[in-house]
């Protein structure tokens, strides 16, 4: 099957399952009892900021003792070897692991647990943030509440027009490792097909979406090294 250039990669949890991440719908669905969808809000941050502080130091430890897997180095060197222009990596995960990997210009769409922004202006700048949360930092600039820079259900997703002349461009898109619950995400693979692109699934467990040309349901980190070989090996004859 061709995959024609350029490519847009969309990955969800599913790609740092290999790693140890716990997806969003699968067995790390809940935590303390509560609904981690329900925490990722800015309401559960205005009735608990403790809580939901808690809650992302939790994950930022499970991710800062996490390693790329054998997907998130395929992605990287896919995106060393095609460029910008060839190849466009979009993440709905906050782990930065595809950075951590050696990835390019990844496009966070849902932010990173890595970096802190202040609760009342995103504009403001962000802190790196390693370990549990100091509860007593503030924003430097306005003197604020720090929450993690990541995009809660109910706010928008980040870099919309770099993922939008991505999509509209695209000769192939591949959705990996996600299950196509989360908008406006989930509607990119269809606005891919529907502007004429190849589109691809990798999922072990396919969505069977109809907008998907090409299933191959495989886990990520056993396909994408293979799919990258083929990919790259275009761009090196
Ligand atoms: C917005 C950051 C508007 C935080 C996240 C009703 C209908 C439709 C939409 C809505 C609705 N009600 C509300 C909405 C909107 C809402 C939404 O989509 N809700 C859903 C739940 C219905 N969306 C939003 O709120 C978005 N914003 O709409 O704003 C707006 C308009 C005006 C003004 C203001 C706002 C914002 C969404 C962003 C939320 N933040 N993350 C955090 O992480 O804590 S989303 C969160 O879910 C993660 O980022 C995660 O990546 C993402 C999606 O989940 P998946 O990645 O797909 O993971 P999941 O566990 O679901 O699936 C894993 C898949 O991997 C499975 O299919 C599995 O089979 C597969 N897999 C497992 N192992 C492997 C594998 N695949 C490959 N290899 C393996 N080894």
């Amino acid at each position: 099957m061709s995959h024609p250039h350029p490519l847009v990669i969309l990955s969800g949890a599913g790609l740092s399952a290999a790693s140890g991440i716990p997806t969003f719908r699968g067995e790390g669905g809940l935590w303390e009892g509560h609904d981690a969808m329900r925490l990722a809000t800015p309401e559960a941050f205005a009735a608990d900021p403790d809580l939901v502080r808690r809650f992302y130091d939790m994950r930022r430890a499970v991710v800062e003792a996490a390693e790329p897997n054998p997907g998130h180095h395929a992605l990287a060197a896919l995106s060393g070897a095609l460029g910008g222009h060839g190849c466009t990596l979009i993440t709905q995960n906050v782990d930065g692991l595809l950075e951590d990997a050696g990835a390019q210009g990844v496009v966070a769409m849902h932010g990173t647990l890595r970096r802190l922004r202040c609760h009342h202006d995103a504009t403001h700048p962000h802190v790196e943030v390693t370990g549990p949360q100091d509860p007593a930092a503030v924003c430097t600039t306005c003197g604020g509440p720090l929450r993690p820079a990541v995009v809660w259900f109910g706010e928008l997703p980040l870099h919309p027009d770099r993922i939008g002349l991505a999509v509209q461009a695209a000769g192939t898109f591949v959705a990996v490792g996600t299950s196509g619950v989360v908008y406006p995400a989930a509607g990119l693979a269809r606005a891919a097909h529907a502007a004429g692109a190849h589109t691809v699934e990798i999922n072990p467990d396919p969505t069977g979406a109809p907008w998907f040309d090409e299933v191959i349901a495989e886990p990520a980190e056993t396909a994408l090294p293979r799919l990258v070989d083929a990919w790259t090996a275009d761009a090196r004859s």
